[in-house]
């Protein structure tokens, strides 16, 4: 999950010197970024800084991230011609800032702890295009998805294909694991999201080389894990939203599943956040194949000493000291 952020001041500092953006461009402040939660907190695993709609930017769609207001598109897809007019995006040349940040933090971890790049998967990407921004409904995606066949699978179609270059490239550059974040497929009924979404994740899902596993996360998922396990990933990400052991159930076996702790625990005192992790770990029960993680992203208003002493406590209770 997003691990890096507001709620940590050494990362607010840097924003005083960087826009959005310009810091994601950055490969070097970037890679500090990215190597910040691992310093501060001790976690197993580094997390890329970046952002699942810098490949949108390449599109010409006229990404922004306004001040204090999250991502803005200037120009959203709504119909066929805009969607005809989208201009394929060549990933080496538009985002190999990001390879660049990647090369960077694999050789500053020096196989501490591996680093897991990441990509949006073509549906959550695809509702910012569409939208223009964030969404509660998701009704103008939809609504195009429904009646404008032809404009959602060419836009389904470049990003999906330009998001397989875009995570092998970061495995090339040394990646050791990708994740693939469908933040709000959870808003989809399971028929519309086997017709519209699962071809074209699968598509990404499948072209990757096998060198590094994939985590197929989504949030809001409960009635949709069997169809995003045949999606595709080595592991199925889960929210808090389904207690873990059913989660597990659903997805079925033979499978490793990531999470799944709701990061609103981490606003409470560490008692609190002591007995919830227990409970996460004793539904997952020792079975192999369990990453412990959040089951969302870290909140802005998260005291760090809470983040910290959830690492601690893993690491205490699964005796990885
Ligand atoms: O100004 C800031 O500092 C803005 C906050 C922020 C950060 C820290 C944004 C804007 N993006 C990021 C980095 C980021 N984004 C990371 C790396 C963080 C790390 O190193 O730990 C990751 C994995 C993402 C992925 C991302 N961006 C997702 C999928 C993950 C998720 O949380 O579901 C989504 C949906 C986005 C879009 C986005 N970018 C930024 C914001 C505020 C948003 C969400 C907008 C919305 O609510 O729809």
């Amino acid at each position: 999950m997003r691990q890096a952020g507001r709620y940590l001041p050494e990362y607010r500092a840097m924003r005083q010197r960087y826009g959005f953006l310009e810091l994601a461009k950055t490969p070097e402040a970037a890679a500090e970024v990215t190597l910040q939660p691992v310093e501060r907190l001790g976690v197993d695993g580094a997390i890329l800084f970046a952002d699942i709609l810098l490949i949108v930017e390449p599109l010409g769609v006229g990404l922004e991230f306004a001040k204090g207001e999250g991502p803005v598109i200037h120009r959203p897809v709504r119909d066929a011609g805009d969607a005809e007019r989208l201009a394929p995006i060549d990933v080496d040349s538009s985002l190999g800032y990001v390879f660049e940040t990647v090369k960077l933090v694999v050789r500053a971890l020096d196989d501490r702890v591996p680093l897991i790049g990441f990509a949006g998967a073509p549906f959550t990407v695809a509702s910012y295009v569409v939208e223009g921004g964030p969404s509660r409904d998701f009704k103008t995606t939809k609504r195009q998805m429904y009646e404008e066949p032809a404009a959602w699978s060419r836009l389904m179609s470049v990003l999906a294909d330009a998001t397989v270059r875009y995570l092998t490239g970061q495995i090339e550059a040394g990646a050791s694991i990708v994740q693939l974040f469908d933040s709000w497929v959870g808003a989809l009924a399971p028929e519309d999201y086997r017709a519209f979404v699962l071809p074209y994740s699968r598509r990404v899902i499948d072209a990757l080389p096998h060198s590094a596993p994939v985590i197929h996360f989504g949030t809001g998922t409960a009635g949709l894990l069997r169809a995003m396990r045949e999606a595709g990933g080595d592991v199925i990400g889960l929210d808090w939203r389904i207690d873990l052991d059913d989660g597990w159930r659903a997805v079925g076996d033979g499978i490793a599943v990531q999470g799944n702790l709701d990061p609103a625990v981490l606003l409470a005192k560490p008692s609190v956040i002591r007995d919830r992790a227990a409970d996460v770990l004793r539904r997952a029960g020792g079975r192999p194949g369990h990453i412990f993680n959040l089951g969302h992203g870290v909140y802005q208003e998260t005291p760090v000493e809470h983040a910290k002493a959830l690492v601690d406590i893993v690491h205490e209770l699964t005796d990885r000291r």
